[in-house]
């Protein structure tokens, strides 16, 4: 488990080179990228200073390997609501890939299958464990099974980001299996 500090400067990341870069003063490239010089210089002068060694320290031990460093620049992996191209290629994905929720959700997701709501794209864990982490961060956490190998035969594209979360624009109901 991260130490509260690490997880700190994580969603602070999180938030501003995926969401609210504008928030302080950012200008990601259209692939997401953000110079580090920039970034900690546009933090410590909206109240959130932390150091060059806390942010290799966020990236190398984050528990989920949110993000890239890559020679001068950051970015974030997936997740984003701002526009950004990722320049992922096309991937084939294994048959089956999970996606966790909470039954609030259900109803909604079997009339008009899973949606990417305010993100670019549907996420998708490969393995069940990590999709009833997902479930689990809104409430009891429900596993549903997508039948991915269908879907890559039927011409959706898959792409996979740089910490293995497949992503797809949309899954339609008649791939997913309900518990
Ligand atoms: C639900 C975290 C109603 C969907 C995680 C989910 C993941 C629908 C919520 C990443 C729906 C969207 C993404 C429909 C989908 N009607 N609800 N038709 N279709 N939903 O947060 O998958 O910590 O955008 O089930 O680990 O929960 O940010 O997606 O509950 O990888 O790195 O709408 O976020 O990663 O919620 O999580 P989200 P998600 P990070």
């Amino acid at each position: 488990m991260d130490d509260p500090r690490t997880v700190k400067v994580s969603k602070y990341l999180s938030r501003h080179l995926r969401h609210r870069p504008d928030r302080i003063g950012l200008t990601p490239d259209e692939a997401g990228w953000v110079e580090i010089e920039t970034l900690l210089a546009a933090a410590a002068a909206h109240g959130f200073p932390f150091t060059r060694a806390e942010l290799d320290r966020v990236v190398a031990e984050n528990d989920k390997r949110r993000f890239t460093i890559d020679g001068t620049r950051i970015r974030a992996n997936q997740g984003h609501t701002i526009a950004v191209d990722l320049g992922l290629e096309p991937a084939e994905p294994p048959a089956y890939l999970y996606h966790g929720t909470v039954p609030r959700f259900l109803d909604a997701i079997r009339a008009e299958g899973l949606r990417p709501m305010d993100r670019h794209d549907v996420h998708l864990s490969a393995d069940r464990e990590t999709a009833t982490r997902v479930g689990a961060r809104r409430g009891r956490p429900v596993v549903l099974s997508v039948d991915a190998g269908a879907m890559h035969r039927d011409g959706h594209v898959f792409r996979v980001s740089a910490n293995g979360v497949w992503l797809t624009s949309a899954v339609p109901a008649r791939y997913l299996r309900f518990p």
